[in-house]
């Protein structure tokens, strides 16, 4: 009998889930954005006259979207954060939010834009980005610096307040994402820009974007090359039926898969052959109704089968989740008991795209962790 069907208390088990150290692979930056942050924004943008206020109050409050809905929100939040300084804003703040609830290793994934009204170009929005890492102060981020070590931007001394030791520690990787809407040279540009941009952090390509948008052969050209140069990939695979591209993408071997939600028996056996690790974001695929209830997920035999999975939380803001939520949420519906709990989160070291050293780095992290409290 596991934890979960022996009463334990629920609660507890979600203040537990809390407290594991978690890595998060699949969190995308404008998904992630406070609802009070996209509050202050709309609310600045209306008093300029840019956009009605109450209307974008009310589409930001809604509980519950089709993924239609979804990529219709992106837009909206792509015109309330579209200046450097607020992409820089909104990357400190997802760093602080994930930091918070214990999250020692993030991939964070944004799409590079160009946008000349804003004098921004995919280069220019990007060490937005990084300047975002830089300004958390709260805790430490670490992230690749051009010595190719792994280092704090924070410096105590300059600052005051509380001193490396007693602040928690981030490691935090970029991936760019390509989207499904771009043309194949705009995808190009992003896989060159992450090439030039691995000594910053950058560790992999990502596509994503409205998955009833765009050609697999048109993405394939720049994913290739990325492939080329040694650039871990992951795609977003299987979120709506689409059995051509679905048998393209697992053809094309890439190193994760994000949602995988309708995959085939032929096609999971491919994924199960080539052993592709797959992200799983519970809440996001329940939210936009890829499935009916949640204990249909396809977590649930894959865990049995013991595939590669981890747990991530596509988009916060967006989904009102956290990665913590998504844990207790894997353990109440399928009834994993603690040890696999911690097993599952420990198991994401072997899937993230950054170097064997910050493997060993957060290896040593989760065996530090007090095995107590299993
Ligand atoms: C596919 C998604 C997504 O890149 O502007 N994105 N793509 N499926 C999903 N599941 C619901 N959630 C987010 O972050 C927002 C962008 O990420 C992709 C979409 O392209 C969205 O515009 P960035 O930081």
């Amino acid at each position: 009998m596991t934890e979960t069907e022996k009463g334990c208390d629920f609660t507890e088990l979600k203040e537990w889930c809390l407290a594991i150290p978690k890595i998060e692979l699949h969190a995308h930056l404008n998904g992630c954005i406070r609802d009070s942050t996209l509050l202050e924004l709309a609310e600045v943008l209306g008093e300029r006259g840019e956009i009605v206020f109450d209307d974008v109050k009310h589409v930001i409050n809604k509980y519950g979207r089709t993924l239609t809905e979804c990529f219709q929100l992106f837009d909206l939040f792509h015109i309330l954060a579209t200046d450097h300084e607020t992409i820089s804003r909104i990357t400190k703040e997802a760093v602080e939010d994930f930091a918070a609830e214990n999250v020692v290793y993030l991939e964070l994934r944004t799409t590079p834009k160009n946008n000349e009204t804003k004098g921004m170009t995919k280069r220019s929005y990007l060490k937005a980005v990084i300047n975002g890492l830089r300004s958390v102060e709260s805790v430490n981020v670490s992230f690749i610096n051009p010595n190719g070590r792994t280092e704090s931007f924070y410096d105590p001394l300059q600052k005051g307040g509380l001193t490396v030791l007693e602040k928690k520690r981030i490691y935090v990787r970029l991936l760019l994402s390509i989207d499904r809407r771009e043309t194949t040279a705009a995808a190009m540009e992003t896989v060159s820009l992450a090439l030039e941009m691995r000594e910053l952090g950058v560790v992999g390509i990502d596509l994503s974007g409205n998955p009833i948008v765009g050609e697999w052969n048109s993405f394939f050209p720049a994913l290739k090359y990325a492939k080329e140069m040694g650039l871990p990939i992951t795609l977003h695979c299987g979120e709506v039926a689409n059995k051509k591209e679905i048998q393209a993408m697992l053809d094309f071997c890439p190193e994760r898969i994000g949602h995988a939600c309708f995959l085939e028996d032929d096609d999971w056996e491919k994924a199960i052959l080539l052993k592709i690790p797959i992200e799983i974001c519970l809440t996001s695929n329940l939210r936009t109704e890829r499935l009916s209830s949640i204990d249909l997920h396809h977590f649930g035999k894959l865990f049995k089968a013991k595939h590669p999975l981890v747990l991530c939380t596509d988009d916060t803001g967006l989904f009102s989740t956290s990665l913590s939520n998504e844990y207790h949420l894997a353990a109440t519906t399928f009834g994993l008991d603690k040890e696999s709990i911690l097993q599952l989160s420990t198991n994401a070291i072997h899937y993230v795209f950054a170097d064997n050293e910050l493997k060993k780095t957060l290896r040593e992290i989760f065996q530090a962790y007090d095995k107590r409290l299993v």
